[in-house]
Formats: structure tokens, sequence, C-alpha cells
């Protein structure tokens, strides 16, 4: 049967300040460092810890996977059932919720053997520091299918997951990406900054080498999850461009239209090419942007703004992430890059400290030098309140201030980024107007970004009712003539859904002043492989507790 393995996310709540955790560490990706400053229009979405249903999707033996626990719950995870093995997946801010987790399962499971993973297993010591049996610092896979003495070697299983759960904005639900495609873990670029870069070892480790496992496996998750709509996880996608460019032959021979979401350095995408990535589905990227006073290779001799611009008239939304307080950043020059980063137009920008993760080239030489701050503890360690290193310009207060004006600067020069993304799909409509009408998978292209398109219309009441300035109030009545444009009238039917979701979003405000906008992910208990439970009084307590779920599709023997 193997060894019986409980695999782990670190306990919630998160984003408050606890024994264990920061209110400004919460476990949102835009509310929490890219659309914060902007009230009921910043986009709110969780994502689950997907590299515990990768590591449990590929060994054989039974696995649970509990992501985002109680604390309470993962005490009862422990008092309910023996295991051989507690897996921990955490980050570096993460740090004390591990060493407690680690604590409990000595306390309550003695004789489980304890692994540590994720990014936080490179922490400097972190085997002396948390108790555990072992440390896996990259790659898991692998090392979890020696550890468990079967064939590292055997094929990946990717299992059907969705990318992202609970999508918000003004309180509406709204559609976004579907499903989950991991291509691979690492990024050869090895930015000195980048964490994850430098933890897999400045390699990338593929998990499908071609562009056809990777169109069959997309085909596939997209069949399981009902969705044509996928997010792929991959440091930088188009660094592999021959298996990219694989993938987009296949999906036009095939003529199987699927859409995706993606990371890529400029570098990378200028050599795929932006044409080529409309005809890939590429309606999201991230782009690491950086800073103009400080040009990574990857960025060096481009002209960004023009690229972001072009992204973007092509319908392609554009999240471009900027880096505040670089050694050299003085009080005098800083609003430079805040000006960069804002004059680049993105839909969505990033701002985030320069803080030196273990493990990446920035903290040895920090530390060589003597100016990484020890002190300050690791839940503070994330980029959006203090600086982990001592800064020659800048005090923590001062650089406390200066981010979050950064943030209330871009919202109030660039406007929602609600808005923008409308903006952005309006361009693309236009844009493939032309070539749509001699080149049919163009044409099915338009019609995806049309369909969307759509569905942002659908929030123009709630646009102009909560617009943020006047300039916000400009922009809406603008883009408000511009659909008129470019998709006629409104349907009747949308404008009762429009009026709906104004109401929503009515509520929402309510709900907000009320009680405040934190959002906690939902707790998962995902069983893979695991044995039927017997009849017992036991057993029947255990299933009251756990509300067991099925494991994701996809995945063998589940
Ligand atoms: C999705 C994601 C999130 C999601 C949710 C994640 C979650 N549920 O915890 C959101 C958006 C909410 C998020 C939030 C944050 N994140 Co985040 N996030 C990611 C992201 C983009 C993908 C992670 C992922 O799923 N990768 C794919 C899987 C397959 O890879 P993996 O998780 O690394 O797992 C592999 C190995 O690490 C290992 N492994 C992992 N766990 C375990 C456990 C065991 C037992 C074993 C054996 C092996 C093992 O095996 C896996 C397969 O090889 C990464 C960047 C990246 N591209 O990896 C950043 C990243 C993990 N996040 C990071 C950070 C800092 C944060 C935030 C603090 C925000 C911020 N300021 O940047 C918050 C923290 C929130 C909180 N309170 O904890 C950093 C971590 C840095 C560090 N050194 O600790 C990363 C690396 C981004 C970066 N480049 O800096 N994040
Ligand atoms: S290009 Fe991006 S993913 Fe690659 S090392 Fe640089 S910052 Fe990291």
């Amino acid at each position: 049967m193997g060894k019986r393995i409980l695999l782990t996310s670190v306990f919630g709540p998160f984003g408050v300040d606890d024994a264990w955790g920061r209110k400004e560490n919460i476990m949102e990706l835009f509310h929490n460092q890219v659309t914060k400053a902007q009230g009921m229009a910043s986009l709110r979405v969780h994502h689950r810890s997907f590299g515990l249903d990768f590591l449990a999707a590929n060994v054989e033996s039974p696995v649970q996977v509990l992501d985002f626990p109680s604390r309470r719950e993962f005490i009862r995870t422990l008092k309910r059932e023996p295991f051989d093995i507690v897996g921990i997946s955490f980050i570096v801010p993460n740090f004390v919720k591990a060493r407690e987790m680690a604590r409990l399962v000595r306390s309550l499971q003695p004789g489980a053997e304890i692994i540590l993973g994720g990014h936080g297993a490179a922490i400097e010591g972190v085997e002396q520091l948390i108790p555990c049996d072992h440390v896996v610092k990259g790659e898991g896979i692998r090392w979890l299918r020696q550890h468990l003495g079967e064939d590292p070697d055997r094929p990946f299983v990717h299992p059907s997951i969705p990318s992202s759960d609970h999508k918000r904005v003004f309180g509406i639900p709204y559609e976004g990406k579907g499903g989950l495609l991991v291509p691979g873990v690492g990024c050869v670029n090895g930015c000195r900054f980048c964490a994850t870069s430098h933890f897999f070892g400045k390699e990338y480790t593929s998990f499908f080498e071609t562009g056809a496992e990777l169109f069959w496996n997309a085909c596939r998750i997209a069949k399981d999850l009902g969705t044509d709509d996928l997010f792929i996880m991959d440091e930088n996608f188009f660094k592999q461009e021959a298996r990219a460019r694989e993938l987009l032959a296949l999906m036009e021979y095939h003529q199987r239209p699927l859409r995706f979401g993606l990371f890529s350095s400029a570098e990378a995408i200028e050599s795929f090419g932006v044409e080529n990535m409309v005809r890939l589905g590429v309606d999201f990227v991230w782009l690491g942007a950086e800073s103009r006073r400080e040009t990574y290779a990857k960025n060096q001799g481009r002209d960004l703004p023009a690229l972001v611009r072009r992204l973007r008239d092509h319908g392609i939304l554009v999240l471009a992430s900027g880096i505040l307080f670089l050694e050299d950043h003085t009080p005098e020059n800083i609003q430079d890059d805040i000006d960069f980063m804002i004059e680049l137009e993105a839909d969505m920008t990033q701002f985030m400290m320069f803080t030196a993760m273990p493990v990446t080239a920035l903290y040895q030489d920090l530390k060589a030098r003597g100016l990484l701050d020890f002190d300050l503890p690791y839940e503070e360690w994330h980029g959006q309140h203090e600086l982990n290193w001592r800064h020659p310009h800048f005090s923590s207060a001062e650089a406390q201030r200066v981010l979050g004006d950064a943030f209330r600067q871009e919202y109030d020069r660039n406007s929602s980024s609600i808005l923008r993304l409308a903006q952005t799909a309006l361009r693309g409509i236009v844009t493939l107007e032309e070539p749509a009408r001699t080149d049919p998978w163009l044409a099915i292209r338009r019609d995806q970004i049309r369909a969307y398109a759509l569905r942002f219309r659908l929030l123009m009441p709630t646009l102009r009712c909560f617009a943020h300035n006047p300039l916000e109030r400009r922009r809406v009545a603008e883009l408000g003539q511009a659909f008129q444009t470019v998709l006629g009238p409104m349907p009747l039917g949308s404008r009762v859904l429009s009026m709906g979701a104004l109401a929503l979003a009515g509520i929402q405000t309510l709900r907000t002043a009320l009680f405040g906008d934190m959002s906690q992910p939902s707790m998962r208990l995902t069983r893979y492989r695991w044995p039927k439970e017997g009849s017992g009084l036991g057993a029947w307590l255990g299933k009251a507790v756990a509300s067991p779920r099925k494991a994701p599709a996809g995945v063998p023997g589940s």
C-alpha cells in the first residue's frame, strides 16, 4: 500500500497580526501586491498551494493533501489517524507557522517522519531551526519518489486542478483562468534577486519536454475541467521557445484554440513575437519590468513602454512588476522609477520591495557585506512592509510610506485595473478586425477577446458609480463610447445583468464597511489513493470531520 503521507500547507488565518503572521501578508495575489490601493475595484482571487497536488499526483503512496487548514483543523487531522510522513510546504514568511506545525507533529505523531519543502526550505540552517527529518531544497517530485523507493524517472503526471478560486471584483464573481498547467519549474536567467530561479539552481526542470506533451496534457486538463482557459505556471514560458512554437503549431493543426495566461520576460516575449502570442491565445502576461535604473539582461536594449503598448493593442493584458529600494535608490531618485512603472501603463502594476530571499545572489551579497537584518523576524520577509536589509538611504518607516504612495499614485494616474482590462480587450478587437478577415484562426482569437469584452461591459454602471477621481470618470465615459462604437448597443438582457452587478457591488460596499474586506481561502482536503475507511466508530467520526473530496481528475488510481 505504501507509506501514508500527509502533505500540508501552513495554517491560516492569513493576513492578520498574530503570533504567526502579519496583516500585510495576505493570501491573495492581486490584493496583496498589485491592486491593493484600489479599494472595491481591487481584484480578489485565491490560489491553492499547487505544489502539494503535484507531489501527491506523482507518487504511488496514499496521500492526503491539506490546504489552508486552521491550526485547530491541523491538530484534528493529526489526531484523527496515523501518518508515516508529514510533508510541510512553506515559504520564508511562513517560517514560524511551519515550525509550529512541525512541533505539533512531533508531539502528536512522534513516529511520523517530517519533510520540509517549498521555498522556506532555502532558509539557512532550517534543519536546526525546525524539528524535521529531511529538508528538500529545490524540485520535490523526483526527491519524494526516490525517498519512497519509486522510480524517479517515470513519466510526470499532471493533475487537473483549477488555477484560481473565488474570483471577485466589487464583490461580483467574474470568470478568469480555469485550469492550471505547469510545464516545469525554475528559470535560467538568474536575476540576482529572484527566489524561484535560484531555488531551482538557476536551471529549468521541465515536466514536459515537447510541445506535443504540453498540447495533449493541456487538452486533457481543459476537458477534465470543462474550460478552454489555462494558466501556465512556468517562470518564463517563452524561454523554451521551440516548445512554445510546437504547441502553437499543434493547436492550429488540431483547431483547438485554448487560451493561456503566463509569465515571461521581455527578451523571450520579443523572440517569440507578439503576433505569435495572439495566435497562441495568450490573453495575460506577467512581465518583469523591474526598474529603469537597474537594467537586467532580459530587459537590456528593449523599449518596454512600446512592448507593453503593443501587447495591450493586441488584447493581451499585462501585469508589469517593478522593484523599489534598490541599493542606489534615494529619496531624490526613487520617484523616477515609480514614474517608469506608472508610465508603462500596464493593466496592472506590482511594486515590490527589494527583498533578499535566502539562496539568491542578492542574499549572499548583502550577507557578505553585513547588511542583512537578521533581527527582522521571517514573518516580515515578504516585501510589502519592511526591508530585510539595511538600506543606505531609507529607514523602514520611510520605505513603507514610499511603497504605499507608489500604489496610490499608480491608481490615481492610471485608474482602476479593471477599467484598463476592459480597454485592452477593446483595443485587441480593433487591432484584430482587419487581419481576422483573411485569417480564420485570428478570427477565432478576435471572437474570444470579444467574448470577454462583453463580460467587462457588464461592469460599466459599476465602474461609473465607483470611479475613483474625475480622471477615471472621464475614462469610463470614453470607454462607454468605445464599447458602443465597437460592439454596438447593449442588449436589454445585458443591461439587466449590469444593473444586477451594480446591486452586488452595493451589497459588497455595505459588507466591507461592516465587516472589513478580509477574505480567507477555504480549507481543502483531497485524498489521493487513500484506502477506504472501515465501518467502525473511529471511521465514522473521521468521515464526519474530514468531508473528504475526490482527487483531481487525471490522477491514476485516485
Ligand atoms: C501561486 C503563488 C502564490 C499564491 C498562493 C500560494 C499558496 N497557496 O501558498 C499567492 C498568490 C496567494 C501567493 C502569495 C504569496 N506569495 Co507566492 N507564489 C506563488 C507562485 C507564483 C507559484 C507557486 C507554485 O505553485 N509553483 C508551482 C509548484 C509546482 O512549485 P512549488 O510550489 O515551488 O513546489 C515545488 C518545490 O518547491 C517542491 N515543494 C514544495 N512544497 C514541498 C513540500 C514537500 C514536503 C516537498 C518534499 C517538496 C515541496 O516540490 C514542488 C515540485 O517540484 C510562486 C512563484 C513560482 N513561480 O513558483 C510564488 C512564491 C512562492 N510566493 C512568494 C511570496 C513571497 C509570496 C507572498 C509573500 C507575496 C509576496 N509578497 O510576494 C505571499 C504570501 C502569502 C502568505 N500569507 O503566505 C515567493 C516565495 C519566496 C521565498 N523565498 O519564500 C515566490 C517564490 C515568488 C517569488 N519569486 O518571490 N503566492
Ligand atoms: S527572468 Fe524572471 S523568472 Fe527568470 S530569473 Fe529573472 S526574475 Fe526570475
